[in-house]
């Protein structure tokens, strides 16, 4: 039997201890986006990297496909309650971008800036070290556009909000600029372990 979408309340025995507080699973993946698709060519497409809103080095997509690749598999959660299980990324990590940059001296702050007006704000020490990439694959695939391709922000352990679809900019910043959600109410952070959803929570 094929089931589609939340499969129920109760989580499935193999994904219990990876189901987060008031989450349940689904296998669909839903779109949420703020608005509509933005067109985004690669061929016109780059990634800066600023400090300050100062642009430090910039990548055009055959610059940064030429990076090297890690992939792995991830569980993602949404704020809106799904969870998705063993998902499939790969891009380019963090830590390769800065190194390609050649940025030592990294702020504390980041705001990941979109094409589509979108934009999240992270703490540089959650992707550095970690498996924080910019992806551009799905399930061994390029990244669906609806999805945020050519390359989004993927920051798994945190609410998905904070992985910014169609990323054009990060920008490493010496304090706080809160993105779209974070200053309509949303939990600056996003833990999902710590059920971090909304402000003051
Ligand atoms: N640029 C951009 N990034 C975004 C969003 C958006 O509207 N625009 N929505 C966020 C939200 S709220 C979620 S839950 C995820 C959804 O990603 P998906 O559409 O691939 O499921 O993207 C996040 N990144
Ligand atoms: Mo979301």
């Amino acid at each position: 039997m094929v089931t589609r979408g939340f499969v129920g309340r109760r989580p499935r025995a193999e994904v219990a201890h990876r189901t987060p507080p008031g989450q349940h699973e689904t296998t669909d993946f839903p779109v949420l986006s703020i608005g509509p698709t933005p067109m985004v060519d690669v061929s016109t497409w780059s990634l800066a990297v600023k400090v300050e809103g100062d642009v430090a080095g910039r990548f055009d997509w055959e610059q940064f496909t030429a990076l090297e690749t890690s992939s792995a598999r991830y569980d993602i959660h949404c704020v809106t309650r799904w969870s998705k299980f063993d998902t499939h990324w790969s891009g380019v990590r963090i830590d390769t971008i800065l190194q390609a940059v050649g940025l030592k001296d990294v702020p504390p702050h980041l705001s990941a800036i979109s094409a589509d007006g979108y934009s999240s704000n992270l703490l540089t020490k959650d992707l550095r070290g970690s498996c924080a990439m910019v992806a551009t694959h799905f399930g061994g695939e390029a990244l669906d556009r609806h999805h945020g391709g050519p390359a989004r922000l993927l920051v798994p352990k945190l609410y998905f909000w904070k992985s910014a679809k169609w990323l054009r900019v990060l920008d490493f910043r010496a304090s706080e600029t809160k993105g779209f959600w974070e200053t309509r109410g949303y939990h600056v952070y996003g833990d999902p372990w710590k059920e971090e959803r909304f402000d003051g929570e």
